[in-house]
This record gives structure tokens, C-alpha cells and sequence, in this order.
């Protein structure tokens, strides 16, 4: 239970303590809106398909990815970059719905962070075995703009660390709803996903999507 500076209780539970300063987890925060969510998410990925992007180093990634908003996040042989457009089409990536913009600014508000304008929102799709290895966001142009993670569909362990790679890690379960907003001073924390399990949620099917709202310009 979280109570806020007058002492009422907060809507929605804000775990930050157990993640440390400048993160916040809001349970539910996305359920009053999902199936708007999702019958928007259909339209994105209707015109930009999932797609398994190469790292750098020449991996496949096991988990697909899209995006929507004025900007995209995408990798390659030469590197990681935002892009206006989708590489696979040449044209800009879809625009970013306005029920995704209204959840990831208010969510944003709720952890303590009233200005995030979000240009960009990265879609990733999980399926059974996927993972995503410890990472670091960094290549954003202001570290003092939050990120908001919005999970969906199947459950996931969450991986937090420090800022430097071999710092202790601590797991975090997400689930269906759940929303996660990562600033300042943990902007540029280690993080990963745990592979994912084995199951069928009713909505999203064998999937964990996952939503991550960036101001990268
Ligand atoms: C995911 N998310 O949850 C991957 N990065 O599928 C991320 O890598 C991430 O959720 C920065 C902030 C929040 C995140
Ligand atoms: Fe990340």
C-alpha cells in the first residue's frame, strides 16, 4: 500500500520502494483500457509486421518487434538507431493511437513524471523461450524523460539491475496490465527479460507483449 503526500491511499500501488528510486510498478494501471489497447495494436501491426531485427553483432532476436509514433527503435548489422521509418516498407511507421498515448502520459503523471511527451512506443512479442538479455536504454536523447512499459498478454519475469552490467540483479514479475515507469536516477539501470513460460492467456493468446513508450528525439 502506497500513501501519497497527504496520506490517502494511491489508486493504484506504486511498489517503488521495492525497485528503488525513479521506478514505480502500477498493477492494473492498463486493464480499464485494454481492449482498446488491443484492437489498436491490431491496426499498428496490421501496417508494420512483427519482425525478428538482427543485433549488431548479427544475432536474430528470439523476441519479434514493431513500432509505432513518429519514431521506431530498430537494429541491424550497422547498429541500433530511432528511424522515422520502417525499414521494411520505406514509409513512416503508424501513428501512435491515442489510446496509447493517453495510458503511457497518464501512467507517467502517476509515477511522479508530468511532462513525458513520448515520440516513440517499441512493441515487442514474446513467445514461449523468448528473452531479452541485460541491457541498457541509452540511446534516447534525454535520460531525464522517463520510459513507461506497459505489459500484456502472458506473464514475465522482469530482470533489474544496476547501472553497470555485473551488478546483482533482482526479478520482478509482470503481468497482464501492468504498467512500469523507469526515470531518473534509474534511467539507465541493467534490465532484461526472463525467458518467458509456456501458456495461453485469453486475449492475447501464447504471447506477452510489451509496450515501451520512449521520448527519443
Ligand atoms: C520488455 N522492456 O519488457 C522489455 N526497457 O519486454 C524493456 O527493455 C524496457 O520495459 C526500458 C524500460 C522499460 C522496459
Ligand atoms: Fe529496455
Amino acid at each position: 500500500m502506497t500513501l501519497n503526500l497527504f496520506g490517502e491511499i494511491s489508486e493504484h500501488e506504486l511498489s517503488n520502494d521495492s525497485l528503488g528510486p525513479g521506478t514505480a510498478i502500477l498493477h492494473g494501471f492498463a486493464l480499464p483500457a485494454e481492449v482498446a489497447l488491443l484492437k489498436a495494436l491490431d491496426g499498428v501491426v496490421e501496417k508494420s509486421l512483427f519482425r525478428h531485427m538482427v543485433t549488431p553483432a548479427g544475432f536474430r532476436m528470439s523476441v519479434a518487434m514493431t513500432n509505432c509514433g513518429a519514431l521506431g527503435w530498430v537494429t541491424n548489422r550497422s547498429g541500433y538507431r530511432y528511424d522515422a521509418n520502417d525499414p521494411e516498407s520505406q514509409r513512416p511507421w503508424p501513428q501512435m493511437p491515442d489510446c496509447f498515448m493517453e495510458l503511457a502520459t497518464t501512467a507517467a503523471k502517476e509515477a511522479g513524471f508530468p511532462a513525458f511527451a513520448p515520440d516513440a512506443c517499441l512493441v515487442n512479442r514474446y513467445e514461449p523461450g523468448s528473452r531479452l538479455t541485460l541491457h541498457q536504454d541509452k540511446n534516447e536523447r534525454d535520460f531525464g524523460q522517463p520510459i513507461v512499459s506497459v505489459s500484456l498478454g502472458l506473464p514475465a519475469v522482469f530482470l533489474f539491475g544496476g547501472d553497470e552490467r555485473a551488478d546483482k540483479t533482482i526479478r520482478v514479475p509482470v503481468a497482464h496490465g501492468d504498467v512500469v515507469v523507469w526515470g531518473d536516477p534509474a534511467r539507465l539501470r541493467y534490465h532484461g527479460v526472463m525467458p518467458l513460460k509456456m501458456g495461453a492467456h485469453p486475449s492475447v493468446g501464447a504471447y506477452r507483449v510489451n509496450l515501451t513508450f520512449r521520448k527519443a528525439a
